[in-house]
């Protein structure tokens, strides 16, 4: 898909969920790299840097988007030529794709063994890495039911009841609210990640936080399903997590005029509220995310910058 469409797409929200938006990006800059006009190293990197920056725009909360960039840039720099530097990006690009749809696999192989048979699981919004780790449990021959919240207010929590359908998963859908009026129920929590900072905090859909603070309160384990291309290097040196606000119209069509309506899509779990986040490099603290992020980045962190 071009990167044009892309980027409406993921506006639009047609493409979402944290990595499958960075599968389209590195998939869009693939594309382009396969047309650009430029006649020297230099130009095609200001030629995709372009189409890098318009897709960076789309959404600013999923780190993964600018990490796919990232993947997608790597050593194109130093490349001789421009077809060696089409054919290094394309390579780059084939390599994130298939490196998220194996990360995805294995944390659901991990993530597994921590649900049991009879188990009941509390999931917000939809996500591919938390579904992954239900799906495993299921092949795995185990039966356990998925307590899905709505996700408003855009619904996420419709798809994630529907895959888990056809999955042949037991699901009950709940709204929202009713988080703490089933906790006690629970044996675990899993929801997905669009963003977790050097000190672990986990930026994901709005509302993850107060299910961790309930989950918390009810002492229930609190899993985040997060590959490691979902951590953020800028946090290390400072910068926050930017949180998405949406259209207000998302939130109420044809509200009153003196109504005000704040619609943010994501919001902060402090570490401490987060048991494990179950990465493809296995499950760990979220104390960990400094030294996932210094694995995945390398010890210069200011270079990929
Ligand atoms: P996967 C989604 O955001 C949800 O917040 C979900 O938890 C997260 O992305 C990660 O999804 P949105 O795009 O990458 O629906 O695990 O706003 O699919």
């Amino acid at each position: 898909m071009k990167v044009e469409k892309t980027v409406e797409k993921i506006e639009k929200m047609e493409i979402r969920g944290a990595s499958d938006i960075a599968r389209a990006t590195a998939e869009a800059l693939k594309q382009k790299s396969k047309k650009l006009e430029a006649n020297s190293v230099e130009d095609a990197i200001s030629e995709l840097g372009d189409s890098a920056d318009r897709l960076l725009k789309s959404r600013p909360t999923a780190v993964s988007l600018p990490n796919a960039i990232r993947k997608v840039f790597n050593g194109l720099k130093e490349t001789g030529s421009v077809e060696e530097f089409r054919e290094l990006a394309i390579q780059n690009s084939d390599e994130f794709i298939e490196k998220s749809k194996v990360a995805k696999q294995k944390i659901g192989e991990i993530g597994s063994k921590r649900i049991k048979d009879g188990d009941k699981v509390l999931t917000h919004c939809n996500s591919e890495a938390a579904l992954s780790i239900f799906k495993s449990a299921k092949d795995e021959g185990k039966e356990f039911e998925v307590f899905s919240t709505e996700a408003r207010p855009r619904y996420q929590g419709r798809i994630t009841a529907q895959d888990l359908v056809n999955e042949g998963i037991s699901v009950t859908q709940i709204v929202d609210s009713a988080a703490r009026f089933f906790m006690n129920e629970m044996d675990l929590v899993v929801v997905g990640a669009d963003a977790i900072g050097a000190n672990g905090a986990v930026a994901n859909k709005i509302g993850t936080s107060q299910i961790a603070l309930v989950a918390k309160e009810a002492r229930v384990d609190f899993y985040v399903a997060a590959e490691t291309y979902k951590f953020s290097p800028s946090t290390v040196l400072g910068e926050l997590i930017e949180i998405e606000e949406r259209d207000e119209e998302e939130v109420w069509e044809n509200k009153p005029d003196d109504v005000e309506i704040r619609n943010p899509a994501f919001d902060f779990t402090p570490p401490r509220y987060v048991d494990n986040i179950c990465t493809e490099i296995g499950l760990i603290s979220p104390h960990m995310a400094y030294h996932v992020l210094k694995e995945e980045f390398g010890l210069g962190l200011q270079d990929v910058l």
